[in-house]
């Protein structure tokens, strides 16, 4: 039916299983192509996997101009049959009886995604769709993917009800220093820095909810885990307390992150990578006991400061894994955190080495509370007053937490640069593609 369009037909990896002598339709980009004069050889690849095509002028006759004219990553369509292969690593292959290129592609490339010549990462991720191309790049999004799906599969059995809370917001939760300004029909309004606030309102109804998204810090960030747009898993819940909501957070990384990499083992296989074991229960130490293992290893800091750079390095050291950090003192941590006894916090940090992957804690769920700490952090309530009103509509006692989504993928992944963990980065050099 040649003029029609093309179907998809097989997958590629599917290849492999299908019978002998069977006819299939199959695209894919030319990965590889040798010309042995009246016989062609071709790899081609699709989002999943890879096949060998052989062309052979008896069979695909005056065809195999276009196949030999046909530069490396076209898009082609190819039909021909299952046949025993004679290469070890395509034990069968099809031989082409239709060819069709599709789309081809104009060299030169800016980067070589089959990854034999290897490219730095501005030039992947300037070109990332190409980039994709790449089973080794692909596979980092799949295991993304498979985090991803763990984790609301895993919420969900929590009893946790996803919800979408507004990207585009009217006044600060985290604090005013690093927000995104924009102009809304001639109001100031802001990007998202967490969904804080709203999550602890929903669960004054809902009681338990969680939220997978973007959100956004205005941060001149020039680090390997630092993004102006970053994905985090947030959660909060009606009832929970600092241990209920360390649990379940602990579960995350155990039960969810476990479930994922079960279903990632073909991408970690494609990295040759071997996530570290989390298992439970994480070790725990005070925000206390980490300054004295500081001041054995010679670091002396004043109680207060905040843990970063050579701090958490050291720690690390002694560390290792998944851990966390409790009983921050109060004055390090935002306004909502419940306060703990002597100028403590109900709070925690989950760690993984030297990198922050979460925070959280106990709520304050009191008004007068709450409108005393937020002049304490020289806040204004007034500025919250549509905040704070819900205080007075039976708030339950609530705990939740924040999880960066991307800086986990790096260390499953086994990355050390964030960016390789989002499709298209922002940061304050990047916003292309
Ligand atoms: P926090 O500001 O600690 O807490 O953020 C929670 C987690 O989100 C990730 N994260 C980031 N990842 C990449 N780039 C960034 N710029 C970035 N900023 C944060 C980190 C961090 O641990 N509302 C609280 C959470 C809570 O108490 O529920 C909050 O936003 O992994």
């Amino acid at each position: 039916m040649r003029g029609s369009r093309p179907r998809k037909g097989l997958f590629l990896d599917g290849v492999g299983s299908s019978p002998e002598g069977s006819t299939v339709e199959v695209t894919g980009w030319v990965e590889e192509q040798r010309d042995l004069g009246s016989l062609i050889f071709q790899v081609l690849r699709d989002s999943r996997g890879a096949a060998q095509v052989v062309y052979d002028r008896s069979r695909i006759g005056e065809a195999i101009k276009e196949v030999r004219g046909t530069t490396l990553q076209s898009y082609v369509y190819v039909r021909g049959e299952v046949v025993r292969g004679r290469s070890r690593k395509f034990p069968v292959e099809i031989r082409a009886s239709e060819y069709r290129l599709l789309a081809p592609a104009r060299h030169p490339l800016p980067l070589d995604p089959s990854g034999s010549v290897p490219a730095g990462l501005d030039v992947r991720l300037d070109n990332r769709p190409l980039d994709l191309r790449n089973p080794r790049t692909a596979a980092i999004f799949r295991m993304r993917a498979n985090f991803l799906r763990a984790a609301r599969e895993y919420l969900r059995g929590a009893g946790f009800l996803e919800v979408n809370t507004p990207k585009i917001i009217g006044s600060a939760a985290e604090g005013g220093a690093d927000l995104f300004e924009l102009d809304y029909f001639g109001r100031k309004a802001y990007l998202a820095q967490s969904p804080q606030l709203y999550k602890e309102q929903l669960t004054m109804s809902l009681e338990r909810v969680f939220e997978i998204a973007f959100y956004y810090r205005a941060e001149k960030f020039n680090t390997q885990r630092h993004l102006n747009e970053f994905t985090s898993v947030d959660v909060e819940a009606a009832m929970f307390d600092k241990r209920d909501a360390m649990d379940l957070l602990e579960g995350l990384v155990v039960e969810a992150g476990g479930s994922a990499i079960d279903e990632s083992r073909r991408e970690l296989e494609e990295l040759g990578r071997e996530p570290p074991k989390a298992s439970r229960p994480f070790p725990v130490i005070t925000y206390a006991q980490a300054l004295e293992i500081l001041r054995a290893k010679g670091l002396e800091l004043p109680f207060g400061e905040d843990l970063r750079g050579e701090a958490v390095k050291l720690l690390a050291e002694e560390l290792g894994g998944y851990y966390f950090i409790v009983d921050w003192p109060l004055d390090a941590k935002p306004f909502y955190i419940q306060p703990g006894e002597g100028g403590l916090s109900e709070s925690f940090d989950l760690m993984f080495g030297e990198l922050e992957l979460a925070s959280g804690g106990e709520r304050i769920h009191e008004r007068g509370l709450l409108e005393e700490r937020l002049r304490a952090k020289g806040l204004n309530p007034e500025e919250f007053r549509d905040h704070l009103k819900f205080y007075d509509w039976g708030m339950p006692p609530h705990s939740g937490w924040g999880f960066g989504a991307d800086r986990y993928l790096m260390i499953v992944a086994g990355v050390n640069n964030i960016r390789e963990t989002v499709l298209y980065p922002r940061d304050p050099t990047r916003l292309t593609p």
